[in-house]
Parts: C-alpha cells; sequence; structure tokens
C-alpha cells in the first residue's frame, strides 16, 4: 500500500512568524497494535510503512510513534533497556531510518517517545548501579536504606510510603545493596535520579543522537516527574493504603532547571525548531503556561489531563458521572489560561485512555453522530490537535470477556490486588475494568471487516475488537459521510482556516446544559460552534446567516432553531 511520495504545500505565509507545530495536526501511532507486516501477531515498523498513506491521505502534519526502543516489554515499551537500538520485535535500526525517510517524503515530520523518568531494570545503567554502593553509576538511581528499626526488605521498612502507579509500593529491596530503589511505575521501571549531572547529560546526548538521525522533536513521558522533593517525604494516604507522592514529585523544586538545561543542551544548539510535548499528569494550567510560554520556551505544549479524569472520583477505578459542564468548564478553563502566552495541546484518545465516543460519547444509537461531534468540538479548540489511531473510525472499547482477554500490566495488576488480595467481586472489577482499561486503546487497528481485522494474518497479541466486521477503515474511506472523512475535513479546515489556528477563543452561553457553542475570532472573521453532546434534540437560535463550514448531518435534516442529538454546526461568519 506504499504509493508515490506526494509532497504538501502548506500555507507559507503564516508559518514564517510562527512555529510550525502551532498549525500541525499529530497522529499517535502505538507500534504494537498498528499493523503486522511479518505475521508474528504483533504490530511493526514496516506494518506502519505500508499503512503511512493512510495517515497522510488524512492530512496529518505529524506521526507520533510510541517506544519502539529495545526493551523487555514490561509495559510495552515504556520500559527501555537499551536508547539508541529498535526492539527486535517491531524491526531494525535501519527499518526506522526508512520509515523516517518515507514519513519526510509524504511532508510529514516524525515525533518519538522519550522516556527518560525511568529506565528498564534490565537497562546497562541499572544493571550497575544496583551491583553495590560504590560503582560509578551507584547514583543513577534512587537507592535508599530501610526505615530505621524496620525488618530490611519486610513490608513497612520503605523508605517512605508512596504506592506505585502499578499498584503496591513504589520501593523494592534489592539484597546485593541492601537497599530499596524507587519506582513509581513498575517494579521494572526504576527512576533515573536527575539530580545527579551524569544522568542528565546522558539523555541529553542520546537525544541529541535521535535528532542527527532526523527526527523532529519528541513527546515525553511524565516529564513533570523528573524532579523529586529531596528527602522524598511520606505523602498523604490514600485508599490504596499507600502514600500519594504527587505533591512531592509532580512539580518538583528542580523541573525548570531541568528543562532548560534540556533546551540549552539540546535545542538551542540547533537552527530547527521542534515539536516537544511534555506529558504531565497532574499538571494545572498555571504551571502549563510556564512550561509552555514564549519566554521559557522549556516545551511546546504540554498533555494535561483534566478533561479525561471527569468520569472518575480521585482515582480512575472510581466511577463518577460525567457532565456536560463540567467537560465545557474544563476545555473552556484550559483555553482561557493559555490564550495569551503558552500553547494547548487538544486530545481525547491515547494508548493509556479508554475510546471518547464509548467514555463521552453513545457507542450505540448515536455512534457515527457522537464520534463527529466529540472530533469537531476538540478540534475547533486553539491548539494543536492529536488523533490517536483507529479514532478517525471512531474506534470503540472493546466487550472483553473475562481477565484472560487483557494484556495491560496496570489491569492485570489492578485485578489481582482488587480480586486476589482484597476480595473483590471479580465480576465488579471486570467491568471497571471494561471502562477504564488501557486495553481499550490497545486492540488492533480496525483496517478491513476480515480475519484479524486486516492487522496481522496471526492470531494478534491481543484480540481484535469483534465490531471491526462493520466498522473498519475499509468500509470508510469512500464513504463521504463517515467518521474517517469527517476527520479528514476537519484537519483540511484547520489547514485552510488561519482563525482555527490563531483565532481567539471565546464561550457562547447557550439556553441548554447539553450545549456546548463557542466562538473564535480573528480580524473580523469568525466561526461558531455549536454542539449538542445529548441523545436528546435541544432547541436554541442558530445563526441565520454564514455559511455552515461543518456538519454531521445531511443539509436537509439541519432546522434553524434545533440541534438533533449529537449534532454538531460550525458557521464561518463575517464580524
Ligand atoms: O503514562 C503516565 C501516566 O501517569 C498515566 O497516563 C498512566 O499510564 C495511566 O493513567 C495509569 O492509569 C505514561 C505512559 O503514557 C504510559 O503508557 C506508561 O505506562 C507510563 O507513563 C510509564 O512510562
Amino acid at each position: 500500500m506504499v504509493g508515490q511520495p506526494r509532497p504538501r504545500k502548506r500555507v507559507a505565509s503564516r508559518q514564517m512568524t510562527e512555529p510550525w507545530w502551532k498549525s500541525a495536526v499529530v497522529y499517535q501511532v502505538y507500534p504494537r497494535s498498528f499493523a503486522d507486516s511479518d505475521g508474528d501477531g504483533i504490530g511493526d515498523l514496516t506494518g506502519i510503512l505500508q499503512h503511512l498513506d493512510h495517515i497522510a491521505r488524512l492530512g496529518i502534519d505529524v506521526v507520533w510513534l510510541s517506544p519502539v526502543y529495545r526493551s523487555p516489554q514490561d509495559d510495552n515499551g515504556y520500559d527501555i533497556s537499551d536508547y539508541r537500538d529498535v526492539d527486535p520485535v517491531f524491526g531494525t535500526l535501519e527499518d526506522l531510518d526508512t520509515l523516517i525517510k518515507a514519513v519526510h517524503e509524504r511532508g510529514m515530520k516524525l515525533i518519538m517517545d522519550l522516556v527518560v523518568n525511568h529506565t528498564s531494570d534490565e537497562h546497562p545503567w541499572f544493571l550497575k548501579s544496583k551491583q553495590d554502593r560504590h560503582n560509578p553509576k551507584a547514583d543513577w538511581y534512587f537507592w535508599r536504606d530501610p526505615k530505621p528499626g524496620t525488618v530490611p526488605g519486610e513490608p513497612g521498612s520503605e523508605p517512605n510510603n508512596w504506592g506505585a502507579v502499578f499498584e503496591g509500593s513504589a520501593w523494592h529491596w534489592v539484597p546485593e545493596r541492601g537497599q530499596y530503589y524507587l519506582h513509581l511505575f513498575s517494579v521494572k521501571q526504576p527512576d533515573l535520579n536527575w539530580d545527579n549531572p551524569q544522568v542528565r547529560e546522558a539523555v541529553y546526548a542520546m537525544m541529541r543522537w535521535w535528532l542527527d538521525r532526523g527526527v523532529d522533536g519528541f513527546r515525553m513521558d511524565v516529564i513533570n516527574f523528573i524532579s523529586k522533593d529531596p528527602g522524598l517525604p511520606d505523602g498523604p494516604m490514600t485508599r490504596t493504603g499507600y502514600g500519594d507522592g504527587m505533591p512531592h514529585f509532580s512539580y518538583g523544586p528542580q523541573i525548570h532547571a531541568y528543562l532548560a538545561e534540556m533546551r540549552r543542551s539540546v535545542f538551542e544548539q540547533r537552527p530547527g525548531s521542534y515539536l516537544t510535548v511534555g506529558e504531565m499528569p497532574g499538571v494545572t494550567p498555571q504551571q502549563a503556561r510556564e512550561f509552555t510560554s514564549r519566554d521559557r520556551g522549556q516545551l511546546a505544549m504540554v498533555f494535561q489531563f483534566e478533561h479525561v479524569a471527569l468520569d472518575q472520583d480521585g482515582d480512575k477505578w472510581t466511577p463518577r458521572r460525567m457532565t456536560v459542564s463540567d467537560l465545557r468548564n474544563t476545555l473552556v478553563k484550559w483555553q482561557d489560561a493559555l490564550a495569551e502566552d503558552g500553547w494547548n495541546s487538544l486530545y481525547w484518545n491515547n494508548h493509556d485512555q479508554p475510546r471518547v465516543v464509548s467514555r463521552y460519547g453513545n457507542d450505540t444509537t448515536y455512534w457515527r453522530e457522537s464520534a463527529t461531534a466529540l472530533a469537531g468540538v476538540l478540534h475547533l479548540h486553539r491548539g494543536t490537535p492529536y488523533v490517536y489511531q483507529g479514532e478517525e473510525l471512531g474506534m470503540t472499547n472493546v466487550p472483553f470477556a473475562d481477565i484472560g482477554d487483557f494484556r495491560d500490566i496496570e489491569s492485570l495488576k489492578r485485578y489481582a490486588e482488587a480480586v486476589g488480595h482484597r476480595g473483590a467481586d471479580p465480576s465488579a472489577t471486570l467491568d471497571t475494568l471494561r471502562h477504564k482499561s488501557r486495553d481499550n486503546a490497545r486492540t488492533p487497528m480496525q483496517w478491513t471487516g476480515g480475519d484479524g481485522a486486516g492487522f496481522s494474518t496471526a492470531e494478534p497479541w491481543i484480540p481484535v475488537n469483534p465490531n471491526h466486521v462493520w466498522l473498519n477503515a475499509a468500509a470508510q474511506l469512500d464513504e463521504p459521510t463517515s467518521v474517517y472523512n469527517f476527520y479528514r475535513h476537519l484537519i483540511a479546515l484547520r489547514h485552510r482556516e488561519p482563525l482555527i489556528v490563531d483565532g481567539t477563543f471565546e464561550l457562547i452561553e447557550a439556553p441548554s446544559e447539553q450545549v456546548y457553542a463557542f466562538r473564535r475570532r480573528l480580524g473580523d472573521e469568525r466561526i461558531e460552534v455549536y454542539a449538542n453532546l445529548s441523545d436528546e434534540l435541544v432547541a436554541l437560535c442558530l445563526p441565520d446567516s454564514g455559511e455552515v463550514i461543518l456538519a454531521n448531518y445531511p443539509a436537509s435534516d439541519r432546522g434553524r432553531d434545533s440541534l438533533a442529538p449529537w449534532e454538531i454546526r460550525a458557521y464561518k461568519l463575517d464580524s
């Protein structure tokens, strides 16, 4: 399926004054689940190459590749044992060079995932570090003695009370050293000690090496966790029986210093302009503005989490009803906070989030309408939109049959902890996983309605969603009203209308709680967006002039004084 390279022209005038990434749309590929070229049931780099035209045809500017580095795959590649090589499961370094070249030939850019809060416990740095307390890498990770007066290695002797994201304590005992090491995620993901200048320089050198290889930037995994409060104090107790360390590492004392140093050591030396997006759980609008401000320029943008936490109460396993007002208030707050300075990223989905059409939309009766309405709302905001593989088809959550269908370390640990240790009801626990498991995002990309969804000729590493028989790329490419063509139209619109990139944002007060309406304005032009985010028809007055530039219902069905369930309409008007 590799076609001829298709160099594309871009609006040149504005790009001279703005960084290019402000008018870009990014597509995230999760390589394990995108396309399997060699029939082992696992996606790979050649599979991505073979389907690159799917991404190019959508109008995408940047491909973000989730990790393909050498890795024991404890957390599907977010546990890296060699930053300068490709894991054999995905191919070779040459395959990656070929992919980078093919991406560039199509007028697109490629950014890599940078996972440097932690390495794998199989990384040579860690293997060295754990040997004893005096080796040259002894201080490259967080090593601490057991709590005084306790039995080393026994529960209760951990250096502090922090829990790990993937269950249990954040500390692991290593008899060789007679010490614990810190792992905020799995036990196979030890945290790097960024307070050691050698660690920082090793990371920067690796980043320069990738830029030399031709990559155009980085998505930086939990980059706000790299600076920890010295002393690593206990955190407030949570329902898990462990303390929450977030207050002591999510915005640590050196975070600005380290990101500024990274900017100087890696990016400022070069003539190009790079897309850097920092994944930052817990980041506030004010902090995001500091990280992305024009003056500091530490990062191009950050991924915040507030709008994807509205259906949970504290932790992700405790559900709460999301309301349209919550969603609107959150999105508006972020638009306002970064209006004058800084820049937003815009996303519904990624490899960690359940599918948005199942989560905030209606994936049965109004599947197409809600998938397109949510897409339209997001893409017409100010910021850089991200599309996660399959989102452009309206892919849904997955009816996982039992725990044997899940693969994600987080889901498996959660189940073992809840059912195995706490005696929770297995079927209730499974139900929570069906709603919130990261595996919802990780089932194979649905290319066709055939066996294996066109993803693989072998049995895929994780089951295919049964709805691939009707929900797939082949069924949507030539169907004008498909979710895919709606995304294509949205991306083209952004590239055509400077006001979607640069225009100001303001909320339009709507008569119904279920309607989200907003205005974008630039010079004497404006766009008004009206979206009904509910299953009910709502009455409201819509503009009686202007051009409808976006709609998900046919013209013949559009009323002037109402919006049908999940209807979205955008008007272009002269002020
Ligand atoms: O995720 C960081 C993170 O804190 C969360 O998104 C987390 O994975 C999820 O919400 C748990 O409920 C990043 C990566 O995106 C994720 O895939 C990795 O597992 C994690 O870091 C560790 O590298």
